[in-house]
């Protein structure tokens, strides 16, 4: 190649992607395609940039110039982007909204938003799996994170909670080993985000107290249809301390206004595949349709004669307070209104912290509470680079902060003035502590010898488990024998699948026995040996159950039409406006992504190809087909799976009498009420009275 060529070739190139600078880079191509709308492209110091495609070389296919300032500060940041992902609850979302306060709590708390009703401050919440790693999928059998950040007019507050109301150990020194053991192994690196293998089995085996929260994981509290259908729990006991320093304990609950919604674990499975990005993206498209998610807040407050006479002690955070026990009161409103404007600004950045309390709230002595108020500042630090965390706009209160606390790493401040001790005797002096409105513990009165030792009133590890079995509805019992089936099923060494087994037997004999019968496991083992003498007699409550606490409507929900071309206008528009009207969301399913042409001619994009929408990634479907149509998809497998996978995981299905022949190739050989048929759009209105039920589970106690 002559050099004269070569320049050509290069000037060719050049004016081929300026074209596409200009079409995608939003900070503005070369000077002569800037158009005016655009910002001018700038380098992080400001400095303007004429070409934004090319690195400077000796000649156009000469060596790279390190004097390229703009190409080294471009490369420079790019390889500085990540940060430490969480080394727990690394995968999450997050999305603000807005606290308020509907009951005037003075009686019990000095909390500032608390003083009276309607007290409004903004919030930011983060959900999150906890075993995987970032990228990992949304489907995990996991507990689910549940943080909360309120930016009171006192600071901010922190409810770091779960989905879950328990946790899996009692004191914060196993926490490390606890997490070590479900995360993937060291040598191989798997199995990653997920409990199934033996290294956390052998764990678990080992540690009976997690025994309550194992039966809460197995249930589908660990496989939530999305993050808007699961409740939020505080776990801890806090302490409520009004104006007078007197003190309550108090446990914290979001109940969500959308109702509880979990997903059967043959979908779990499949929707990872097909969406691994369904929590997040359910919340994201919720808030952005403007069907913002609300939780109500809840409170369970008790005294300590109740704790004294509670059977379990409340500073065990592998117990829960039934609801029976002490109802809990509706003080406040959660309602999630805006998504990020920036992931990793807010979502990635924002650093909760258990020790984050207002005055009018406390902590109480549960060894779990006390070792996270160390831990969650300690990992910001690692995590966010530096003390000055809380100068990240999302980390920062919102009201306003007056201290001593300067310079270290990425300082955002710039305090004026000399004084930056205290006392002094300037007259700027700075800030001043308040001994009426600032913070002041609880006086709890302590005393003991100093030991490393679990206190007795720890040791019963079985008798809430039990409780929460027998508070599940069959179905939901049938799904925690299949979950620890599956579960035990990957775990390899025998022993440990007998060691659970073992403890099964404690809580419940028919449970232990259908999962030594789903593993083949024979003889049964010994049951293990409790500590301490379960409590018998606990009674069921029903708040502990999914199924008995709903949606019972199918608002916020999806319902997934696979139609094909020529098919009826009225049945497609009456039933999309029918479930739209109560407040449900329709996607429209087709062969190819160009979408249909209807009886009438009217073309109807589709939102999916069949290929990439099956139907677990709606809550009931329609099969809306004509005679060819039907015909079409039953030779498609995508679509005799969507059909057999809506029937078999329970899910109602409206369809027009020729879908018979798609339901037939995909095994549906005979239709069940919880199918409609839809031969004229009358019977619309049957089906979609149908949806308030979350599935049709009549059809799984059949046994098909
Ligand atoms: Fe956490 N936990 N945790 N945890 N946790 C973290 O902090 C820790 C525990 C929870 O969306 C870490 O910022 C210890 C219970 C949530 O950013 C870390 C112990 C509950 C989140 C940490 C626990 C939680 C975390 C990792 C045992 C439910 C995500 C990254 C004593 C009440 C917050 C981070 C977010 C995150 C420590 C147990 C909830 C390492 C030591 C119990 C929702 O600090």
């Amino acid at each position: 190649m002559s050099d004269k060529s070569l320049y050509t070739a290069t000037a060719d190139t050049q004016s081929d992607s300026a074209t596409t600078d200009r079409a995608v880079d939003t900070g503005g191509g070369g000077e002569h395609h800037q158009q005016p709308d655009l910002a001018r492209l700038t380098t992080a110091q400001g400095i303007p940039v004429a070409d934004n495609q090319n690195t400077l070389k000796a000649g156009a296919r000469g060596p790279a110039l390190l004097e390229d300032f703009h190409f080294r500060e471009k490369m420079f940041h790019f390889d500085h982007e990540r940060i430490p992902e969480r080394v727990v609850h690394a995968r999450g979302y997050g999305a603000h909204g807005y606290f308020e306060t509907t009951e005037d709590l003075s009686d019990l708390t000095a909390a500032h938003l608390f003083q009276e009703k309607g007290r409004k401050v903004p919030a930011f919440v983060r959900f999150s799996t906890v075993a995987g790693n970032k990228g990992s999928f949304d489907l995990a059998r996991d507990a689910r994170g549940f943080a909360v950040k309120l930016y009171t007019e006192d600071g901010n507050w922190d409810i770091v909670g779960n989905n879950i109301p328990v946790f899996f150990i009692q004191d914060a020194i196993k926490f490390p080993d606890l997490v070590h053991s479900v995360k993937e192994a060291p040598d191989r690196a798997f199995p990653q985000a997920q409990s199934a293998h033996d290294n956390f089995w052998d764990f678990i085996s080992l540690m009976p107290e997690a025994m309550h929260m194992i039966m809460w994981t197995m249930s589908d509290r660990g496989i939530p249809r999305s993050f808007r259908f699961m409740e939020g729990f505080g776990v801890h006991t806090f302490r409520f301390v009004n104006a007078d320093g007197e003190g309550q304990f108090v446990k914290f609950h979001w109940k969500t206004k959308q109702g509880l919604q979990s997903v059967l674990w043959n979908e779990a499975v499949k929707i990872n595949g097909a969406d691994p990005d369904f929590h997040r993206r359910d919340l994201w498209n919720a808030i952005e349709a403007g069907d913002l998610p609300e939780w109500e807040l809840g409170i369970q407050v008790f005294d300590d004669a109740f704790a004294d006479a509670f059977p379990f002690d409340v500073l065990d955070a592998t117990k829960l307070i039934p609801e029976e026990d002490v109802p809990v009161r509706i003080v406040g409103r959660l309602v999630l209104d805006r998504t990020v404007d920036n992931f990793f600004s807010e979502t990635e950045q924002v650093a909760f912290c258990t020790q984050n309390i207002v005055p009018g709230i406390d902590f109480t002595d549960d060894p779990l509470l006390q070792g996270r108020n160390f831990s969650y500042l300690d990992t910001q630090v690692k995590r966010l680079g530096g003390p000055n965390f809380t100068h990240i706009p999302i980390n920062a209160p919102k009201c306003p902060i007056h201290h001593f606390q300067q310079d270290g790493q990425m300082a955002m401040h710039a305090p004026k003035g000399r004084a930056n001790y205290e006392p002094n005797s300037w007259k700027k002096g700075g800030p001043r502590a308040d001994p009426h409105t600032g913070f002041r513990p609880y006086n709890a009165h302590v005393e003991g010898e100093k030991r490393k030792a679990r206190p007795e009133s720890f040791a019963d590890h079985y008798s809430q488990a039990r409780q929460f079995y027998l508070s599940q509805t069959p179905i939901e019992q049938t799904h925690i024998a299949d979950a620890l089936v599956f579960e035990l099923s990957k775990v390899k060494t025998p022993v440990i699948r007998e060691r659970v087994v073992s403890h099964l037997l404690v809580i419940d004999h028919g449970l232990a026995a259908d999962v030594a019968d789903g593993l083949g496991l024979s003889p049964i083992p010994d049951a293990a040996k409790p500590a301490k003498d379960p409590v018998e007699g606990l009674k069921p409550s029903d708040a502990l159950s999914i199924q008995k606490n709903g949606p019972g409507s199918f608002g916020g929900r999806k319902l997934g039409i696979l139609a094909t071309d020529r098919v009826e206008d009225a049945i497609l528009d009456n039933l999309k406006s029918a479930v739209e009207n109560i407040g449900g969301t329709v996607e429209i399913v087709s062969m190819n992504v160009g979408g249909i042409i209807t009886k009438d001619g009217v073309s109807i994009a589709a939102d999916e190809k069949i290929d990439g929408a099956p139907s677990v990634l709606f809550d009931a479907v329609a099969v809306l087909a004509t005679e060819d149509g039907a015909e079409a998809l039953a030779a498609m497998l995508p679509a005799r799976d969507f059909v057999s996978d809506a029937f078999g995981h329970a899910k109602f299905i409206a369809y027009t009498g020729p879908a018979k022949g798609l339901f037939k190739a995909a095994g549906v050989r005979e239709t069940d009420s919880g199918m409609v048929e839809l031969s004229s759009p009358d019977e619309i209105d049957g089906f979609v009275s149908k949806l308030s039920d979350l599935r049709f589970w009549d059809r799984l106690s059949d046994g098909q």
